[in-house]
């Protein structure tokens, strides 16, 4: 092996060393939580990306409705709960397409009835009266939807705090229910909730990295290749002949 192709190898291990072995660090809140997140901390090693995802479970809940109008009420119920962050003025959570991430910054989890209600029958305003022909109950279903985003890296220094850093950002959410009447004469509708909708999940951020290697690893790696020099040189200067009485350490 010529010196050229040991400095190569030393080179190539340094290379392998340094980008071959991601790791990454996993920060996960409750929904119902601060989003409160260490930054990255570049002494760590190379960042290749920054995933957040968002779990949001809704489990039962019941809606009474009840149409108020003179007119016939047709359309479609949506009843669950959503998570809606939209204040990154810590951080930037735009993607590579420059979109916020998820939903426009949302996650959705409903049930979703279509309905037909008759006029109203007479029990009129402030009063939730479910029977019908006017009025119908919609029993939630336990759901969980998932989202994930990847921040794009020509946003990871944007905002107030930015991801990388050795402080703290927070990402602010909330998590609201979700009932939404849409079709024809659907205003004059007046529903309650009870019991609500029950929630839960996770807010998770992933910062995906390659280590820098230690210095004590790069030293074995490089007296690896240099007691591996030396015995090809020896064997060489011996003609391949090792048999002196001199064993050549490995
Ligand atoms: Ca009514
Ligand atoms: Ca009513
Ligand atoms: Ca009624």
């Amino acid at each position: 092996m010529t010196s050229k192709q040991i400095t190569r190898l030393f080179y190539g291990l340094l290379a392998f060393g340094s980008f071959s072995f991601a790791d990454t660090i996993t920060q996960k809140v409750d929904l119902g939580s601060d989003g409160i997140f260490d930054q990255f901390d570049c002494s760590k090693g190379i960042l290749n990306f920054i995933r957040l995802d968002l779990t949001l479970n809704i489990y039962g809940g019941q809606i009474n409705y009840d149409n108020d109008s003179a007119s016939e009420a047709i359309g479609t119920l949506l009843f669950g709960a959503a998570v809606d962050i939209k204040d990154t003025s810590d951080v930037s959570l735009l993607d590579s397409s420059y979109q916020l991430i998820f939903d426009n910054g949302n996650v959705y989890a409903f049930t979703s009835f279509d309905f037909i209600l008759a006029p109203d029958n007479g029990d009129g305003k402030n009063n939730y009266d479910e029977s019908a022909p006017d009025g119908a109950i919609a029993i939630g279903t336990d759901k969980t939807v998932s989202d994930s985003g990847f921040i794009a890296s020509s946003f990871w220094s944007q905002g107030n705090k930015g991801f990388l850093g050795t402080g703290k950002f927070v990402i602010p959410y909330s998590l609201i229910s979700l009932t939404e009447f849409s079709g024809e004469n659907v205003t004059e509708i007046e529903y309650s909730c009870t019991p609500p909708v029950w929630t839960d999940g996770s807010l998770t951020l992933t910062y995906d990295y390659n280590p820098i290697p230690e210095p004590g690893g790069l030293c074995l790696m490089a007296a690896g290749v240099f007691t591996s020099f030396i015995r090809k040189k020896y064997e060489r200067l011996l003609g391949g002949n090792t048999s002196f009485g001199y064993e050549i350490p490995d």
